[in-house]
């Protein structure tokens, strides 16, 4: 009872013509809303765990010198990569730098790893289809293997995506040898995509292939792989929870995910000139284990990537390029070189 005072019925009616004691109950429920209670609704939605289908662009990936797409930009992207009858098709599969063919328009990208980082699974997410054979045995894609997405009837494919053998356990030097002359030599190359496992983070045979793309100057940009490992609360206790129960991500989680980003900055981005060419200032991630929630049914991270390819095959943004073919053989393009449809003259 200390602190608190009593009033008898027959004061308290008297006094509330004086003085408000309490609000009167009708104005009560109607506009009365307690300051505190909602600066704690606030506080919760800020420290909530994200549901997967209200994560942002910038939640799993870091922009760090490009600009994040926009909803519109993966919306076009995934428009792109929809998969259909004449997209994904299976193009070429090539031991050998040599046996490719040569003559081909498409522009490529290439997605290289370790054995068992996901580079298969990853394109067949893009693809939105199995076209790449996955397993948990690692050094099973022995063959550089390419596919060809937005194709339509009788028109050729807009973007081939490579899958390349890995390196690492189960690896063969002659393919490393083969995947080398591919990322030196081929020029429909527009970007090489190096996947990293989230969970293991860089080794040194990454460390390796990274100062190769360096030293040749080769483009190229890194995707942390099987996000669900670092993303997950408890490792695969939590994995089903993770994928099929709330589908949801803790806000510690992704600020975690941001802090390994931010340490593989320096390593993939050496400073200084003697270095060579660092990665895109822009690293994605991804997992393949956990989707959106119908329509869209994209696998986390997957629509950024597919944006990512767009822009480096240029693509984004209704961008044509249009092949310069050779007058003496119109059967091949000349140099290969995609050329766009730009003009210097000023008549319009
Ligand atoms: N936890 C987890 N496992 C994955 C993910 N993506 C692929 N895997 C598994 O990793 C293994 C290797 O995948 P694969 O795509 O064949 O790797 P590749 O050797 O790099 O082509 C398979 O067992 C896949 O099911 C992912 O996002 N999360
Ligand atoms: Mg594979």
């Amino acid at each position: 009872m200390v602190g608190r005072t009593l009033i008898c019925t027959a004061c308290r009616a008297s006094l509330r013509g004086v003085v408000r004691l309490q609000p009167k109950r009708s104005h009560a429920t109607k506009t009365f809303e307690p300051p505190v209670m909602k600066r704690l609704t606030d506080v919760n939605s800020v420290y909530a765990p994200k549901k997967f289908d209200d994560l942002e662009s910038t939640d799993l990936a870091a922009y760090w010198d490009t600009i994040p797409p926009s909803n519109e930009d993966l919306e076009y992207a995934d428009k792109i990569f929809k998969r259909s009858r004449h997209s994904p098709v299976k193009l070429f599969s090539a031991a050998k730098f040599r046996t490719i063919p040569f003559d081909s328009n498409e522009p490529e990208v290439a997605f290289i790893g370790r054995s068992n980082v996901g580079k298969s699974s990853i394109i067949n997410a893009l693809t939105e289809s199995e076209i790449c054979y996955t397993s948990k045995q690692p050094g099973k894609t022995t063959e550089m293997n390419a596919f060809g997405i937005g194709g339509t009837k009788g028109g050729e494919s807009k973007i081939v995506l490579l899958d390349m053998p890995g390196y690492g356990k189960s690896s063969r030097r002659e393919w490393g040898v083969e995947i080398m002359k591919y990322l030196q030599q081929r020029k429909q190359l527009r970007r090489t995509y190096l996947l990293i496992d989230s969970l293991h983070g860089l080794k040194d045979t990454d460390k390796e292939i990274l100062s190769l793309f360096r030293q040749y100057g080769i483009s190229h940009q890194i995707i942390l792989s099987k996000l669900d490992r670092i993303l997950v609360s408890k490792l695969n206790k939590g994995i089903k929870e993770f994928t099929h129960g709330k589908r949801e991500i803790r806000r510690s989680k992704l600020k975690n995910l941001k802090k390994v980003m931010e340490e593989l900055r320096p390593i993939i981005q050496p400073i200084g000139a003697a270095a060579g060419p660092g990665s895109l200032g822009e690293m994605l991630g991804c997992t393949t284990l956990a989707k959106l929630s119908p329509p869209s049914r994209n696998c986390l991270g997957i629509s950024a990537i597919r944006w990512s390819i767009l822009q480096a095959t240029g693509l984004a943004g209704g961008f044509k390029p249009e092949i310069v073919q050779s007058p003496s053989s119109p059967q091949e393009p000349a140099n290969n070189t995609i050329t766009p449809t730009f003009t210097f003259d000023d008549k319009m």
